[in-house]
């Protein structure tokens, strides 16, 4: 047996436990709640924001005293795009923080079994060696326009471990590379950067203009994965994983913006040009993570980048009523 298949036996089973998914409206949450009811005879809790706000402690060890669940995870986070994480570093520090802390917390207060929490590959250093291995996280400065998400999510990842060393608590972490799918915040103010060329690609066709706009000069390189490859990793982890460093989660793949923004107007059927605005950042020029840990823990992505902008585009036009943002 291989070593891979040896360190992808599980241990932590899901079956017939009582599992939280923490944020289970956003786009991985609602991912992984998916994901769980497909394949695992678990059973599932939500807590709505009204039920329990994660930024509240009392709200939270109060919920999670009531509701006991054995195993958590914890996609809930204050998520947007470059411009959202400038515009807002606040609201990005505070409200992760606050969720990362009060509910790792109280899993350990309430006696949690397993958790599993998710951060971001913006932990890493802006001009960190490529592919990004997990021994890269803080040996270097952030890049400006997100170090204040990042931070909170640092917090995360030492928060999973100060537990394990202290308590002895079976707390992991997982660090998604950008993320797209069912689900996706389509403002355009706070997008990241896929749904925001899905809008933008529909409108110009259906507007029949000649181009539409990215932001940026279109260098810089990003990795992406689908929700619901990033939702099938997680519940990978949650059974297979226990240890104190953390995960990274991608497709291993990466490439330029502008090479993304091409594949977005062949998937959308745009014919036009493409044209940059200056005006706004580039941010981190590359990060591509090593996804040498994952594999060797047995898992793989499934979903190719153009099958998942396919689906994205599918799941923006079937919504497009119900959402807000248009
Ligand atoms: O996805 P995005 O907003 O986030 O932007 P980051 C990725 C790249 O796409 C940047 C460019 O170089 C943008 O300038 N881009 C081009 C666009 N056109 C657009 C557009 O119309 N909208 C947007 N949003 N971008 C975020 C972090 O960084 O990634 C978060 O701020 C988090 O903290 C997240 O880590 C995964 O990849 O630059």
């Amino acid at each position: 047996m291989t070593e891979a298949r040896r360190a992808a036996e599980p241990v932590y089973s899901l079956a017939g436990k009582r599992v939280w998914v923490a944020g289970h409206r956003g786009m991985v949450g609602s991912a992984l709640v998916r994901r769980l009811q497909n394949e695992h005879p678990a059973e599932i809790l939500t807590a709505t924001r009204q039920g329990a706000d994660l930024r509240d402690p009392v709200a939270v060890r109060t919920w999670m005293s009531k509701s006991r669940p054995q195993a958590v995870f914890v996609p809930a986070a204050k998520v947007g795009g470059i411009l959202a994480n400038d515009t807002y570093p606040a609201d990005f520090l505070y409200d992760n923080l606050m969720i990362a802390a009060n509910v790792i917390h109280a899993a350990h207060e309430t006696g949690v079994e397993k958790l599993l929490f998710l951060g971001s590959s913006c932990i890493y250093p802006k001009f960190a060696e490529q592919p990004i291995r997990e021994e890269a996280l803080l040996t270097g400065s952030l890049e400006p326009t997100n170090e204040w998400y990042a931070i909170a999510k640092i917090a995360g990842i030492k928060l999973c471990q100060a537990y394990r060393r202290q308590h002895g608590a079976d707390f992991i972490s997982a660090m998604p590379t950008n993320l797209y799918g069912p689900g996706d915040n389509y403002d355009l103010q706070t997008s990241h950067v896929i749904p925001a060329l899905i809008r933008k690609a529909h409108e110009a066709k259906l507007s029949g203009a000649t181009a539409m706009e990215m932001w940026g000069t279109g260098t810089p390189r990003r990795e992406f994965l689908h929700a619901d490859d990033c939702a099938d990793a997680l519940v990978h982890l949650m059974q297979v994983y226990s240890g104190a460093e953390h995960v990274n989660v991608g497709s291993g793949e990466d490439l330029t913006i502008e090479a993304l923004a091409r594949l977005v107007m062949k998937v959308v059927g745009f014919k036009g040009g493409l044209e940059k605005d200056l005006s706004k950042p580039d941010g981190t020029p590359r990060k591509l993570m090593s996804a040498d840990r994952l594999r060797a823990l047995g898992w793989e992505p499934k979903i190719t980048l153009e099958d998942g902008l396919k689906d994205a585009y599918s799941w923006f036009l079937a919504t497009r009523e119900k959402r807000k943002d248009e």
